[in-house]
């Protein structure tokens, strides 16, 4: 499948520099920052630097090193906002389906109370 990457989603802009966000953990690879609408106590975004539309488009065309690096940061922030034992949920939405407003893969982690059913049906 062909991917489009648009160079002026708002998370890229984040990662110019061009709009500051409140940053959890910043590696070689990968960036992670509270979401500004947060839908939990704490809600954390975690991105990879470069231009992948979506989870698939991620895992498909990044290098090793990419996948392991955003692997890591999300086990980072994981320990960091201490969610572990409670528990915590990762959420990455993509397309339309998938009602994905932010072309630029990223997962959600929430965490900080109960987050009820994963799903409404319907
Ligand atoms: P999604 O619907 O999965 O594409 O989620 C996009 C998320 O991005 C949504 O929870 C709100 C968040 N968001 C949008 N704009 C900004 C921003 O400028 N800064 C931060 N920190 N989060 C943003």
């Amino acid at each position: 499948m062909a991917y489009t990457y648009d160079e002026n989603n708002i998370f890229a802009k984040i990662l110019r520099g061009e709009i500051p966000n409140s940053t959890v953990v910043e590696t070689d690879h990968s960036l992670a920052f509270r979401d500004i609408n947060p839908l939990a106590p704490d809600h954390v975004l975690v991105i990879p630097k470069g231009p992948y539309v979506n989870y698939a488009h991620f895992a498909e065309a990044a290098s090793d090193a990419e996948i392991v690096d955003f692997n890591r940061t999300l086990g980072k922030v994981v320990a960091l906002i201490g969610a572990g034992d409670a528990g915590y949920r990762l959420i990455s939405n993509a397309g339309r389906n998938g009602v994905q407003d932010v072309p630029h893969l990223h997962v959600h982690i929430l965490a900080g109370r109960p987050l009820g059913p994963m799903l409404f049906s319907g």
